[in-house]
């Protein structure tokens, strides 16, 4: 009998937001918490029969599904997308049992998905026998998100959720897909994680909405993307929501780099002060923040963080909070009360740190082992 235990992380992005799919910069942490997929190969119905600890039923899902035929849906859909994308990559799934237990919050903007999808495949690949390489593997995960799951995103979860590294964040160039190492010890402070606990309105059709607008910048520019734009360019563009749509991207990819830089020489306030820009263009030009969402960034900035803004997609989800310990220690004790006096769901604050990219865990059958993403 072969097993295999995989574990793969969520993200916190700490600047760089929408710029993954317009071949920008992005500066992400994997967390702490994630998801493991334990499995077992076995079984003649040539099926992959998945539970979750959080959820009541389990999905069978064949080994030959496809987006246009045997396509599962729900939860299930990022595990089969994860199969069938692997499949088609050229990797003999096998069928088997499936386990999942998962730390990382649904709906929260910590990509649970990405989670789910990378630790679905660190164990496939492994059960297989294959050795597939993390960058490709990102890639695998991003295809059944878009091609069977039927959501636009970029690569940015999914690298992150396969680079992360403790202690550190990951400067990601989504042009060359080059994932550089920034450590973070230098610039000292905490990291908070304040979950609005907001639900999502309509997020799916804003994302892929905000997409096609950068792509419609791109064009009126004559360039096949942001990226290959000059950092003013967005002045040329007649239309004032896609004007604001450009400058978000074309000026969060500079914040990304000067944080990198920052971050690197210890300089906690001007990363704070790249955070809080980054929020402002969210809220400002990109129009993906919520009222909620606004009051706890500024909240957090009050309350004396060095920076706070929204990370992840947008439209809820949760708020990235960079502090000294005395004002992460206020901003625990203040600030939920705060944001619910506004009228608001209550939110929740935890102290994160960078944790490990999806790895094999050990209790996987040794002869297994040699099959993790290579570093
Ligand atoms: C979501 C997407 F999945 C990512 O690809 C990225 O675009 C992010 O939103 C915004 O930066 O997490």
């Amino acid at each position: 009998m072969t097993w295999v235990r995989a574990h793969a992380p969520g993200r916190v992005n700490l600047i760089g937001e929408h710029t993954d799919y317009n071949a920008g910069f992005a500066l992400p942490i994997a967390l702490e918490a994630g998801t493991v997929v334990d499995f077992e190969v076995g079984g003649a119905d040539a099926t992959i029969h998945a539970g979750s600890d959080r959820k009541p039923d389990s999905v069978a899902v064949p080994l030959d599904t496809s987006p246009s035929t045997h396509r599962v849906t729900g939860w299930g859909g990022y595990v089969a997308g994860s199969v069938w994308a692997l499949r088609e990559f050229g990797v003999a799934v096998p069928a088997g049992r499936m386990r999942i237990t998962s730390t990382v919050p649904v709906g929260a903007g910590l990509s649970s998905s990405a989670a789910l999808e990378c630790a679905v495949l660190c164990a496939l690949t492994a059960a297989a026998g294959a050795v597939v390489d993390r960058t490709e593997l990102a890639r695998i995960a991003q295809r059944a998100e878009n091609e069977y799951v039927g959501a636009p995103t970029g690569l940015l979860d999914q690298l992150a959720a396969l680079y992360g590294e403790p202690d550190t964040a990951l400067l990601i160039d989504f042009r060359s897909v080059r994932v550089t190492p920034v450590p973070l010890e230098s610039a000292g402070g905490v990291w908070l994680a304040i979950d609005s606990r907001s639900p999502h309105r309509n997020a799916s059709g804003e994302y892929a909405d905000r997409r096609r607008a950068c792509e419609r910048a791109a064009e009126l520019l004559g360039a096949p993307s942001l990226r290959d734009v000059a950092d003013d360019d967005w002045r040329q563009l007649a239309d004032d929501e896609l004007r604001r749509r450009a400058r978000h991207v074309l000026t969060e990819n500079r914040r990304v780099l000067d944080g990198a830089a920052a971050l690197r020489s210890g300089d906690a306030t001007g990363f704070g002060a790249l955070m809080r820009a980054s929020h402002a263009s969210m809220r400002d030009d990109f129009e993906i923040t919520t009222p909620a969402i606004d009051l706890i960034a500024a909240t957090a900035d009050r309350l004396g963080a060095y920076g706070a803004r929204m990370t992840g997609g947008g439209f809820g989800g949760t708020v990235i909070a960079f502090a000294p310990q005395d004002a992460a220690d206020r901003i625990a004790a203040e600030l939920p009360d705060t944001v619910a006096a506004a009228g608001h769901p209550r939110p929740g604050c935890t102290r994160i740190r960078p944790g490990a990219g999806a790895h094999l865990l050990p209790d996987t059958e040794p002869a297994r082992r040699t099959a993790a993403p290579p570093p």
